[in-house]
């Protein structure tokens, strides 16, 4: 046992609209030994995730924000080097939320420590697709969606951990699939796990165009909405929805870094028409779904009916242009960064 030496990103100033550089910073700490009731991990991959740009606000929200000065929290997976806590020795694979460092030395429940579910994926994989963004995926579309065979499902941020995944459980389904990303090569990508439609919403341009390339792509309608992006895809989605469609709001990344409140979508009216019902979704509120999402993904990844990319940058000192990445689309599938 010893001390070991490790660098955490630490939020140095709030971000005002798309962060910068300066607005993080890389600090040298020590994870020392153990004591009592404690375990030493060192870090050997990290998250980074759309909502930690909330996080960075000072805003009341589902989470608390990331304090100035002191180093920023996500989803990682290490392994224990030391431990004086009986549920854990070293060599175990772990996942907490102390990303953003190297290293830590903490009591498990602080960090919200677990060790890894049994399944035969790549510890990344419960950064992913079996972590977090599978889940959100999983609920938000079976719980919040009620797809039913034969309906049509539009996913904005197709081509991205959550969306990808959407894409796949929807066409498990047996649903008819219609995702939307930017760029071309993005829409080669959600065709091939199986949407039989995808938009290029750059090459759409503005609303009115976003408008009419979703309603060539689902001449039927939209039964069911997962929204990633918000903004124009949301407009979209109202435009296009049949009666009675369900609309799962899980993200507006869109808007994230907004400096003056964005406007809401024009057609709001078509809610009551249409009698839609659109639900905002929280992945932690569904821990009930878990054990059923923990049999169900690692079965679709081993039939095949499920495939999940990565984009890997790595080293710590790579974290913030990963996670800044996020917002130009830099990531096919879920982003992450590896530290060892
Ligand atoms: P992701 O989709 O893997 O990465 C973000 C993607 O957003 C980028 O690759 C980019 O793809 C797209 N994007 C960025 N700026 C955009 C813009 N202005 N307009 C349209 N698309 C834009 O991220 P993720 O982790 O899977 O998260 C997806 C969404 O789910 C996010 O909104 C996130 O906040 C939300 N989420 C919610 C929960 C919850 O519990 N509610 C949990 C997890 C995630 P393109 O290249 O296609 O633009
Ligand atoms: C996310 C985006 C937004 C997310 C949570 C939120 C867990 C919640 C926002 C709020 O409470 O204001 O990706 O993931």
């Amino acid at each position: 046992m010893s001390t070991v030496t490790t660098r955490e990103w630490r939020l140095k100033s709030r971000p005002v609209g798309l962060p910068k550089s300066s607005d993080f910073e890389l600090v040298t700490a020590e994870a020392r030994e153990p004591a009592a009731g404690e375990v030493q991990v060192r870090n050997i991959w990290m998250s980074v995730d759309p909502y930690m740009r909330g996080r960075m606000n000072d805003a009341k929200s589902y989470a608390e924000p990331y304090q100035l000065g002191q180093a920023m929290t996500g989803g990682a997976i290490g392994e224990v080097l030391a431990s004086q806590h009986p549920d854990y020795s070293a060599g175990d694979l772990v996942r907490s939320m102390a990303g953003w460092r190297e290293a830590f030395t903490a009591n498990p429940e602080a960090v919200a420590l677990e060790k890894l579910p049994a399944a035969n994926l790549p510890p990344q994989a419960f950064l992913g697709v079996a972590g977090m963004p599978g889940m959100t995926a999983y609920v938000g579309l079976l719980r919040m969606g009620e797809p039913k065979e034969g309906e049509t499902v539009f996913v904005s941020g197709a081509a991205g951990a959550v969306g990808s995944l959407v894409v796949q459980i929807a066409k498990i389904k047996g649903c008819r699939v219609v995702g939307s990303a930017g760029g071309p090569e993005k829409c080669d990508y959600v065709r091939s796990l199986g949407a039989d439609a995808a938009i290029d919403y750059r090459k759409a341009g503005d609303v009115k165009g976003l408008i009419s390339a979703l309603r060539e792509a689902a001449p039927n309608g939209v039964d069911v909405y997962f929204d990633n992006v918000g903004g124009d895809h949301l407009t979209a989605a109202i435009d296009a929805a049949n009666p009675f469609a369900r609309m799962a709001i899980c993200g507006m990344i869109s808007i994230y870094n907004a400096t003056k409140p964005p406007p809401g979508p024009p057609n709001m009216a078509m809610i009551i028409g249409k009698r839609l019902r659109i639900q905002g979704l929280l992945v932690w509120d569904n821990r009930d779904m878990l054990p059923d999402f923990l049999r169900d993904m690692p079965q679709w990844i081993a039939d095949g009916k499920i495939k999940y990319e990565e984009t890997v940058f790595k080293g710590i000192d790579k974290a913030p242009d990963a996670f800044l990445s996020l917002f130009s689309g830099k990531n096919t599938g879920k982003m992450l960064v590896e530290l060892a």
